[in-house]
Parts: structure tokens; sequence; C-alpha cells
């Protein structure tokens, strides 16, 4: 038999959690021959109403549900994970600054950066969900030193797939035919949605979409504002959206790309397109065999991308600025 790989998920009783792990668990993630193994880490009281979770995923007898164990330790949950799914934190309540938030989310992942560090499998790669996530992901890596820097991302999945949907409402296609769609920069209000680089039946949807203004007047703001949006229809943030943006994630991550599209996720900036190197920062990627991946190169950059791109990084740099004291050695 296959072995299980082992994914850990964190907050897994909050509602991103609960959309995440029947999918991991019914195959939704690795397919429908791989088993896996889920860890998950709540909060001590949040255990009871995981429990009640842990009987929901009994009662679906998933077939390839090789084993699952919930936990408030986070060196338990991690132990010989192949991957870390980190969704646990306080959502921003009302009145508070994204400046509060990183506060109050920050000192999480120092902890769990270590226990990372002590507990993990040796090919372990963490994907980074809870906000402020490029910066929370930067928290965790700096206390994990034995975990290389090419294995940890921050999600802009979900602006990704934002992002390719409102592309193909404008435009009337089906979003199955807006391929290379960027996420540059931080999971916040500063990020670009990069509409010069992407395309629409194969065609640069510049040519397809031609009215300029629609791009910065709607688009941009329209990808970065949509989780307020849900928040105030639903009454609640994104939840199933982000859980599948997730998934999005590993899988891109894990299998290699295809065609001449790619993917955007938070990465260790190495330089590339002038962001400074080290910071959490979304670029195009694309996957080859054994789950290593790389920044897509030469894309074109105008003045207006480039103002935009430098923005996010400088908020970015700001983050982390103040977090500093949060920051291993
Ligand atoms: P919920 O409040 O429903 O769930 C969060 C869960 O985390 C709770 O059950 C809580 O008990 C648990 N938790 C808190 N501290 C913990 C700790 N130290 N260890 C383990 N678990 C802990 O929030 P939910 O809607 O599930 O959102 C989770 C996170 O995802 C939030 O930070 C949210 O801002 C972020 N999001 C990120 C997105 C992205 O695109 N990167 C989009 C969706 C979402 O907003």
């Amino acid at each position: 038999m296959t072995a299980p790989i082992r994914i850990a998920v964190t907050g897994a009783g909050g509602q991103i959690g609960y959309a995440l792990i029947f999918r991991i668990a019914s195959g939704g993630l690795f397919g429908p021959s791989q088993p896996v193994s889920l860890r998950l880490l709540e909060i001590t009281p949040a255990l009871p109403s995981l429990k009640g979770t842990l009987m929901e995923l009994e009662d679906c007898a998933f077939p390839l549900l090789a084993d699952v164990q919930a936990t408030d330790q986070a060196t338990t949950a991690f132990e010989g994970a192949d991957w870390v799914i980190l969704v646990g934190g306080l959502p921003r309540k009302e009145g508070m600054t994204r400046a509060d938030l990183i506060r109050a989310n920050g000192p999480i992942f120092t902890g769990q950066g270590k226990a990372i560090n002590d507990a993990a499998g040796p090919n372990v790669r963490v994907l980074t969900v809870a906000n402020p996530c490029n910066t929370n992901c930067l928290i965790a890596k700096s206390h994990a030193p034995n975990i290389p820097a090419d294995r940890w991302f921050a999600m802009t999945r979900l602006d990704q797939n934002r992002a390719a949907a409102q592309l193909a409402e404008k435009a009337g296609v089906p979003v199955s035919e807006v391929t290379n769609v960027t996420i540059w920069g931080n999971h916040s209000d500063t990020q670009y949605p990069d509409y010069k680089n992407a395309k629409i039946g194969g065609a640069p949807a510049t040519t397809v979409i031609t009215d300029p203004t629609w791009f910065t007047e709607q688009y941009i703001p329209g990808v970065a504002k949509r989780g307020s949006a849900v928040i105030k229809a639903r009454g609640a943030s994104s939840a199933a959206s982000a859980a599948n943006a997730a998934l999005d994630s590993v899988r891109s991550l894990s299998t290699p790309s295809k065609g001449d599209d790619w993917f955007s996720t938070g990465v260790v900036s190495d330089g590339s397109y002038g962001i400074p190197a080290g910071l959490i920062y979304s670029f195009p990627m694309i996957s080859s065999d054994g789950g290593r991946w790389s920044i897509v190169p030469g894309l074109t950059i105008d003045d207006e991308a480039r103002g935009r791109l430098d923005a996010s990084a400088k908020e970015l740099q700001a983050e982390r600025e103040a977090v500093k004291d949060l920051l291993g050695p």
C-alpha cells in the first residue's frame, strides 16, 4: 500500500479548517489513490468542538483517510508532517487595524515555526494562510533554521482565483480560458493583480478587454477588496473559497506545471524583479518534478506595474519592521 502523506492543519476547528479537512480526507488534494494522514492543531478551548468534527470525519468513512489526530500541542501536530497548512489565528475584528492584527497573530508563528523545525518530516513544506500570511510566514520561517527557504509559502491563490474569475466574467468566457494570472506582492490591498501579462483564450487580456480604465478602476480594486465584499454579503469571511485556494496552492506546488501557464504564491524573494531578497513576496511560479519550483523570469514590467510592485514590497518591509522583535536570529 502507498504510504500516507501526512498533512498538519492548524486552526482546524475554524471555518476554513472545516471546509478544508473533508476535501483533503476525500482525496481532493492528492488524488484518488493516495492515502492521507491528518494532524489537526487547535487551541485547548476549541478541542471539544473539534471532537465533533472528528466524529463527522469518521462518519464519512473516507477510504483514503489512514488516520487522524487532534491536539493542542504543536510538536505533536507537526511530527513527521510532509505538509503543514497554517490556518489558525485570530481573524480581524471590528475596529482592528492591520497593524493590530499583525501584533496579535505574530506570536503564534514564533512557537509554530520552532515546532515545525523540531518535529516536521525531512521534506516538509509549509503553506501559511492565516493573515497577515506573508509576514506570519516570515516569522515562522525565521524560527526554523533547519527547514530550507524554498519550503515556505504564503497563500495568494485565492486572489489569483478571484482575479481569473473577474477577467472571465468581464470577457464573457469560461474561467478555464483565463491563464497566466499573477498576483504580485502582499496578500493585502497593495497586491497587484497583473492584467498586462494575463491571457484570455491565449491572447493578451488587454486585447480582449479593451477598456483600460476597467482594469485600473474596477479590476485591481475589485480583486483586492473581494474579501470585504464577501464578508458584507455572507456575514462571514471567505471560507470554502479560501480552503479551495489552499488545495490549489498545494496541488500546484506538488505537481509539474503544464503548458505555459503559471500560478502565484508568496515565496522567499531571491531578488527577482528587483524585489528585496528575503521578503515573502508573491511571484508568478512554475513547478517541475520532485516538488521543485522557480519564479517565471522575463515578464514585462512597465512603469505603472513597477510602481505597484515596489509599493507592495515597501508595505512588506514595513510589516517586517513591525514584527522585528518576533523574528528569529
Ligand atoms: P476562524 O476564526 O473561523 O478559525 C481560526 C481558528 O484558528 C479558530 O478555530 C481558532 O481557535 C484557531 N486558532 C487560533 N489560534 C490558534 C493557535 N495558536 N493554534 C492553532 N489554532 C489556533 O477563522 P477562518 O475564517 O478559518 O480564517 C483563518 C485565517 O485565514 C484568518 O487569519 C484569516 O484572516 C485567514 N484568511 C486568509 C486568506 C488568504 O487568502 N490568505 C483568505 C481567507 C482568510 O481571511
